[in-house]
């Protein structure tokens, strides 16, 4: 491999600090991957699992105070606190260099230092970037190889010497303690101590693919979003593309992979976290997914919630945190509905059902895109695909109708930046607390959200047909807290709408907070739900909304007069409507 002398240098002034005992270039190969596993195993970092029901498939057991991604420990150390903005943790470079050198020094004696080449977005993609991390976690290593493309390719990629993102990552001493995520963005450069979970440690993921990219994004006029993408093909073999924002753990590679309950109807998956977007010369909005594989959530994965993903993680996958049955399988709460006996807890303990459930909430699977059945055709397609419709999701047991459109660009904009959501086990925290979460990217924009606004907003009229956007909430609940609607692979009938809307043929009804679908527009064929239920999953009032709309003002607040005065006119727009 031709390593450039720019991420040469870059490696050793890392080698430098953190002294490991010796320094070893990785270049993607399957030999390479084969030979972590094998130290892997040895060492007790990875425990094989069954090679009859899952070969080449092993579980890894992290440090019990390492399981989710930490946010109040995630910086953006720009050089001016106001370019972080007041949703994220900012701390003064030099302050941050200081704080995160001292952890860092010596930090590898006796190990060995990974320089990990890697692509982000599919090969000959002009959307694509390059990124060079250093770790000292052999499973960071084979995870990277997984989730993003690792080796030469990267350097191929790489418009001039400079043109990458530089990581460097070190287990430390795991201790929450001592602990730091650092962004630079205007160094391009990455720093992440004390942490081996995916989300802090895969460097490639959410502080390159996000929280850097949306940095660079935004000065070169593209979006980086926390976005699924998918295809729905129609009986006549058209192919819609969606990217949909979701909050952590909250259904987005369910419905990345769904299967459609409508005959004829087809979903293809091109991506479950990430999209780049641009838009082309023809001023179409395109999307690459950067990721290789997908890093998924395991507790309530099941044959009936999501068959692809169980087909997808027969083979080749990295579990971690979850369960162990006697013969050697992983097993999660919702697999099955009785859990198997003598199962290992995600610590290794026999499971007490007392001492909660037996793998960790945020339990994952790490696996190659490629083994998904409904892994679309074109998935790598250097050019992305054509985007039609834009969704935001969130996780609201009230409130928020099941799904509706919005009037137009700008005014799905608003409803993005008015997210709220109720959080999950994928941060550390309490589970189930409403925030704010604007277009799902509340964790994950590198700078100051007023602006990132405008950067969407910017979007609009620069794309001839932009997409049309739509809002949703899977999670609704009614008085007795049942969920409205049924949800996974019903939500294709909620896509199927969309696709009519799209087309221009889908009926809805003018309502205060958008378009809403009339009862009888959803293809409800097969489906055992009442009107009035449906009803009530659709219903906006009012009473609800203008208070909820009283909340957003003080959250928009927040931003002073860099919030764009677009979103406050259709915030005051939206009560007006309301007659507020
Ligand atoms: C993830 C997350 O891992 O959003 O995708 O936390
Ligand atoms: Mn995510």
């Amino acid at each position: 491999m031709s390593v450039t002398s720019l991420a040469e240098k870059f490696v050793e002034h890392a080698a430098s600090m953190t002294a490991p005992s010796r320094v070893v270039w990785c270049d993607g190969s399957k030999a390479e991957y084969d030979s972590l596993i094998e130290q892997m195993l040895a060492d007790g970092t990875l425990l094989a699992l069954n090679e009859h029901t899952h070969p080449s498939s092993y579980l890894h057991r992290s440090h019990p105070s390492d399981v989710a991604r930490t946010e109040q420990l995630t910086f953006i150390c720009s050089r001016g606190r106001d370019d972080a903005g007041p949703t994220n943790n900012w701390m003064a470079p030099a302050e941050a260099k200081a704080k995160a050198g001292a952890l860092f020094r010596r930090a590898m004696r006796g190990r060995t230092m990974w320089a990990i080449p890697y692509l982000m977005g599919p090969a000959g993609s002009s959307m694509s970037r390059a990124g060079v991390m250093v770790t000292d976690s052999a499973y960071v290593v084979a995870s990277m190889h997984i989730m993003t493309r690792v080796g030469q390719v990267a350097f191929q990629h790489m418009r001039a010497e400079d043109d990458f993102i530089g990581g460097v990552h070190s287990l430390g001493d795991l201790s929450p303690e001592r602990r730091l995520i650092l962004h630079f963005p205007e160094e391009k450069l990455i720093w992440s101590v004390g942490s081996g979970y995916g989300g802090n440690a895969l460097l490639g993921k959410k502080c390159h693919a996000l929280r850097i990219a949306s940095w660079q994004a935004r000065q070169e006029g593209w979006l980086a979003e926390h976005m699924l993408i998918l295809g729905l093909e129609d009986p006549d073999g058209r192919v819609t593309y969606f990217a949909a924002a979701m909050p952590s753990a909250s259904g987005k590679t369910n419905l990345a992979m769904v299967v459609s309950q409508l005959p004829g109807w087809r979903a293809w998956t091109v991506g479950d976290d990430i999209a780049w977007m641009h838009v082309d010369a023809q001023g179409q909005l395109r999307a690459i997914n950067p990721e290789r594989g997908f890093f998924g959530v395991a507790p309530n994965t099941s044959p009936n919630t999501n068959p692809n993903a169980m087909a997808t993680v027969r083979a080749n996958t990295i579990f971690t945190n979850v369960a162990l049955t006697p013969s050697r399988e992983p097993w999660w709460e919702g697999m099955t509905k009785e859990p198997p006996r003598g199962l290992l807890d995600w610590q290794g303990r026999p499971w007490d059902p007392a001492s909660g459930p037996a793998a960790h909430p945020n339990s994952r699977f790490t696996v190659l895109a490629e083994q998904c059945p409904s892994i679309a055709p074109n998935w790598e397609d250097p050019q992305g695909v054509p985007i039609s419709g834009l969704i935001f999701g969130s996780r609201r047991t009230q409130v928020i109708p099941l799904v509706f459109e919005a009037f137009d660009w700008q005014h799905g904009v608003f409803l993005g930046s008015a997210m709220s959501t109720e959080t999950t086990a994928a941060i550390t925290g309490k589970v189930g607390v409403v925030r704010r979460d604007p277009m799902a990217m509340i964790p994950f924009c590198g700078y100051n959200m007023a602006d990132y606004f405008q950067q969407w907003l910017a979007m609009g009229p620069r794309l001839t047909r932009p997409p049309k956007i739509f809002r949703v909430n899977w999670f609704r609940r009614d008085a007795d807290g049942t969920f409205l609607w049924p949800g996974y692979r019903d939500n294709v009938r909620i896509l199927k709408w969309m696709v009519e809307r799209i087309r221009g043929t889908g009926r809805a009804e003018e309502r205060p907070i958008g378009y809403v679908p009339t009862v009888d527009a959803l293809d409800l064929g097969g489906l055992d739900i009442g009107r009035e239920r449906l009803r009530e999953a659709l219903r906006s009032d009012a009473a609800d909304w203008l208070p909820a709309l009283d909340d957003l003002e003080g959250f928009y607040g927040g931003f002073g007069n860099r919030l764009p005065v677009e979103i406050y006119g259709t915030l005051a727009d939206t009560r007006r409507r309301f007659g507020g």
